[in-house]
Parts: C-alpha cells; sequence; structure tokens
C-alpha cells in the first residue's frame, strides 16, 4: 500500500458471525492479514445469542449455507427441512474448524470505538482489551444483533427474571410451574410461545401488532431431495440468486385477480399447504398492489378464525395491515397455542403496557402476576450494531451524526466520509430482503476482491463519493415505493425504535444488485474515489 506506516492488520472484522467467517476467510485467500475481533465468548453471530426455545431459521437449510466450497456443501448433511439454532451453530462451528478460521478470530472482545487518520490511511480500533491499527475496517455486525428492549417504566423494578429471545441464557430456562409473561409477537415470540407454553403453567401474551404467520411443515429432509439439489448445488444456487429474494421461490407472472375466486383460493391454499415464506410468491403482484395483497391477507385471516376457537381472540390475532409488510412469520402450532387453556392475550395495540412492576406487567391499570418476563421485542435493526461503536471518519466526523436523519450509504457497503470502512450487508443492500449467507458471501467476495484491487493498484484508500452514495439512497427509495413495503410500521423503516429515523433500509432486488455490484467493480469501482 502507497503508505509509510504499516498497521498492525490489512484487515479487521467486527463480527464472527456468518459474515465475519466467510470475511476472514475471503480476506486470506488474498493473502491478507486479517483479524476478527468478536464480543461473544463463542462464534455464530445471531446463532450465537438466539438461543430461545424453538429458535431456528426461516429459510431451508439447503439454501441457508455457504457456497463458497463445495466440498463442504456436498459433505454437510442438514437433518431438516427449518434448521434449528443449535444444528446451524454446529456448522457455524465446523466452517470454522474446516477452514482454520479460529486462529485470527478474538473472543470476548468488544469493539468500542474506530478512529480514521486520514494522514496514515489507517484505522484506530479500540476495544475493551486493546487498542488495534488496520488499512480497513469491515463491519460484519449483524443486522439483527442489537436487542431492542423498550424502556418501559419501572423496567428493572421487576422482582423476577426477565429474558430477551436474542441474549438468551446458554443453559435454557426452565418455565415448568411458572406464570410466563411474553412481550412482542414477531418472529422470536412466534417461534418461542408455542414451546413457552408447553412448559409454563400460564402464558400471557402482549401483542401490540398481530403477525401474519405461514404453518412450516417442518419434517425431516427427504434423502431423493437432497441428493437432487447436491448433483448440481451449483445450478440450485445460481436459479436461487436469480430471484428477487435471492431464495427458492419465484415470483410468478400471474397476478392476484388475473384469475378467478375460487382458482386464487386454490393457489393460496397451495402454498399454505407447501408452507414458509414462498407463501408471499402465490402471486406476482402481492408486493406491489394493495388490492391483491388484500386477498392473501384475508386468506390467512380466514384460517387463523378456522384455527382458532374463540372468536374473540381469532380477531384479536388477526393482523389488519399488508401482508408481508412487516416481516412474514413461519411457525409450528402459533395459532393453535391459543386454544390452549393455560395461554391467554393481551391486546397492547391501543392501551400500551404502562409499566412493569415488581410483580409483572399493567396494562389498563391491571396487572397481570408473573414470575418471569421474556422480551420478545425484536432489534434496533441494521444500523443498531455498528452505531453501537464509535467510528469516526474524515476530520473527526462520527458516523451516527452522519447517519442522524437515517444511514445513507452506497451500495449498502461504503459511506461517504468514512474511507476504507466496508460494511457487510449494511442498509441499502438486499440484507434482510435476501437469503442472509448468500448476501454476506456476495458482500464478502466483493470486499476482498475490492481490496485485493487496491493493493494492486497501489492504492491507500477507497471511499464513496458523495452524489453516487446520493443517487443510491434516491434508487433504494424509489424501488422500495414501488412496493408495500413502506406502508407499514416495520422495523425494515426503523419504526419500532422510539425516535429512529424512518427510512427504507433494505434494497429489494437482490440479481438487480449483483448486477451493480458487478458492473461498479468492472468499472474499476465506480462510484469510489479510490487514492
Ligand atoms: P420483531 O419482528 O421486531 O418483533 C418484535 C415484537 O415486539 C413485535 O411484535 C413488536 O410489536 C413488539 N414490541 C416492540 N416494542 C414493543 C412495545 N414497546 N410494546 C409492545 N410490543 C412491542 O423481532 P423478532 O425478534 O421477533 O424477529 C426479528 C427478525 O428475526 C425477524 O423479523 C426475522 O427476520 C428473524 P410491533 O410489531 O412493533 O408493534
Amino acid at each position: 500500500m502507497a503508505t509509510a506506516v504499516k498497521p498492525d492488520f490489512d484487515a479487521v472484522v467486527v463480527g464472527a458471525g456468518f459474515g465475519g467467517l466467510v470475511m476472514l476467510h475471503r480476506l486470506r485467500q488474498h493473502g491478507f492479514r486479517a483479524r476478527v475481533l468478536e464480543a461473544g465468548s463463542g462464534i455464530g453471530g445471531t446463532w450465537f445469542w438466539n438461543r430461545y426455545p424453538g429458535a431456528r431459521c426461516d429459510i431451508e437449510s439447503m439454501e441457508y449455507s455457504y457456497q463458497f466450497s463445495e466440498e463442504l456443501q456436498q459433505d454437510w448433511e442438514w437433518s431438516e427441512r427449518y434448521a434449528t439454532q443449535p444444528e446451524i451453530l454446529r456448522y457455524i462451528e465446523h466452517v470454522a474448524d474446516r477452514f482454520d478460521l479460529r486462529r485470527d478470530i478474538q473472543l470476548d472482545t468488544r469493539v468500542n470505538a474506530a478512529h480514521w487518520s486520514h494522514a496514515e490511511s489507517c484505522w484506530t480500533i479500540a476495544t475493551d482489551r486493546q487498542t488495534v491499527t488496520a488499512r480497513f475496517l469491515v463491519m460484519a455486525t449483524g443486522c439483527l444483533s442489537s436487542a431492542n428492549i423498550p424502556d418501559f417504566p419501572g423496567r428493572d423494578s421487576f422482582a423476577g427474571k426477565t429474558y430477551h429471545t436474542g441474549r438468551w441464557p446458554h443453559g435454557g430456562v426452565d418455565f415448568t410451574g411458572q406464570r410466563v409473561a411474553v412481550i412482542g409477537t414477531g418472529s422470536s415470540a412466534i417461534q418461542s410461545i408455542p414451546l413457552i407454553a408447553e412448559q409454563a403453567a400460564h402464558l400471557t401474551v402482549f401483542q401490540r401488532t398481530a403477525s401474519f404467520s405461514i404453518p412450516a411443515h417442518n419434517a425431516p429432509l427427504d434423502p431423493e431431495a437432497v441428493r437432487k439439489v447436491k448433483d448440481d448445488y451449483a445450478g440450485f444456487r445460481a436459479y436461487n440468486a436469480a430471484q428477487a429474494f435471492g431464495a427458492h421461490f419465484s415470483l410468478p407472472p400471474v397476478l392476484a385477480y388475473g384469475v378467478d375466486a375460487s382458482e386464487r383460493e386454490r393457489v393460496f391454499e397451495e402454498h399454505w399447504q407447501e408452507g414458509g415464506l414462498g407463501f408471499l410468491s402465490a402471486f406476482g403482484d402481492l408486493l406491489f398492489d394493495h388490492k391483491s395483497n388484500e386477498t392473501a391477507a384475508e386468506f390467512v385471516r380466514a384460517k387463523i378464525r378456522g384455527i382458532v376457537r374463540d372468536p374473540t381472540v381469532a380477531a384479536k390475532l388477526s393482523p389488519k395491515q399488508v401482508i408481508g409488510c412487516k416481516r412474514l412469520c413461519v411457525d409450528t402450532n402459533y395459532y393453535a397455542t391459543f386454544n390452549r387453556p393455560n395461554v391467554s392475550l393481551v391486546d397492547v395495540s391501543e392501551t400500551p403496557i404502562e409499566a412493569i412492576t415488581p410483580r409483572g406487567v399493567r396494562v389498563a391499570g391491571q396487572e397481570y402476576a408473573v414470575d418471569a418476563i421474556v422480551f420478545a421485542t425484536g432489534f434496533d435493526a441494521m444500523t443498531g450494531a455498528v452505531l453501537a461503536v464509535d467510528i469516526r471518519g474524515t476530520g473527526g466526523r462520527s458516523l451516527r451524526e452522519k447517519w442522524a436523519a437515517g444511514p445513507r450509504t452506497y451500495l449498502g457497503v461504503g459511506t461517504a466520509g468514512f474511507p476504507n470502512l466496508f460494511l457487510v450487508t449494511g442498509p441499502g443492500s438486499p440484507s434482510v430482503l435476501s437469503n442472509m449467507v448468500p448476501a454476506v458471501e456476495q458482500h464478502a467476495a466483493w470486499i476482498a476482491d475490492c481490496i485485493g484491487h487496491l493493493r494492486e493498484h497501489g492504492f491507500a484508500r477507497i471511499e464513496a463519493d458523495p452524489a453516487a452514495e446520493d443517487a443510491w439512497v434516491g434508487h433504494v427509495n424509489d424501488v422500495a415505493s414501488l412496493t408495500v413495503y413502506p406502508s407499514c410500521n416495520s422495523w425494515y423503516l426503523g419504526a419500532n425504535v422510539p425516535g429512529k429515523p424512518r427510512v427504507f433500509m433494505p434494497y429489494i432486488g437482490f440479481p438487480t444488485y449483483v448486477a451493480k455490484c458487478n458492473e461498479v467493480a468492472a468499472k474499476g469501482y465506480e462510484g469510489f474515489a479510490l487514492s
């Protein structure tokens, strides 16, 4: 690199989840000296922290895995259609051992600050253990890693135990005989509620917004189906990468109102029986047209009314918003759990939780006494973990300040004013609106190639150009505005965290995005300044 000062590392990667591990592997392939710093006491990121009962991925196992090694994807055997958290963590551990990644990963190390020095073209990274320097800083901190526990009055006064689904105790929790509160009804709640209900003496669920959930129909994988995928794994990956969400369901050309009501019903039923997130691909326009979307929403509401015996409870569980606008959930026995005599539902949409008291949760003057509270209240998504680090770029400007009105990036991978800073699946990239593992792999390969290009051409710095960034931010918003996504209070918009600016963060369209990244690279990193 064209600079006199030799930093400790070519690159420091923050986070040892799926993104950080493949980033390290790619950097090493280019011969770079890299170090991964990880706050947890183990690797795995999301799959290290989210150990709540029922935690599993709702992207199918055959897709939710790395593709950078054909041998790896041939050798690894997934057991179920949707892998559990322990199985995914075992897989990640296997990858780390197989590619000898651990020797460059430092655990139990929280990165507090990262400051850029223009004169030295390097980052100084302060952790709770030491300070290191690196030419490049790669934030692989995950989109859903900064736990959100709302600031309920009296939150710390509760006398019993509290848990957040994303910070679950390693030894598990035994709720036998206990009165338990679950606050929240997103994916984590929907996976854990049926299992907590089986154990607890009584479970009270506090719901602010009802969620749409599609049955998982989880089952052991059929060896014949696995063989078919493995016979042409590359072809399977290529097909998935060509779909809008980078996952194995394609949006058909048929529109919801292109068929009559009985055919529509038949198609929805077929997708319901198939199960999973692919439900939204029943028709090509469900995510683009509100009227079409309502047909799918109403189909699911009818299912809820069919499953839940008490009509009042069924009505409360029936979402009013657009389906798919908030992240669609995938469940095993979620709605049916509300038929159990030991489960009750408290609607807090109009009368919010007033307080956490020493004995429980108070809503509309009524106290619900419990022994334990589970906060299934989600995450400060996409920006929370990045902004938890005091990142300062050119002229000492902080990223928090730059993003005060919402995140601004070029391709979700770089941000103007912060040279040599890369974001793995940052805001403005498909990230959470695609299959995360291929998304992090694509970023890791692109970033490592980019750093390789800089070395090859004798550049010490790369920085997003403000004009390219403005154009990209505009484009991300333009694409989102063609869909139903901006129409509800989702974490995609930052709406779940009080005070967070409302900006639609993920980029919709995996194939278009990948093509754009490739084009930018092919044109010598167009839209970035190299120096
Ligand atoms: P989510 O999907 O963000 O769900 C969080 C839930 O917590 C959701 O139902 C929220 O209601 C609820 N919540 C948040 N704050 C409050 C307050 N103050 N009062 C009552 N209820 C509240 O997080 P998950 O962990 O379930 O899932 C995250 C992602 O992981 C998921 O989307 C998948 O991609 C995997 P709200 O809807 O905001 O009204």
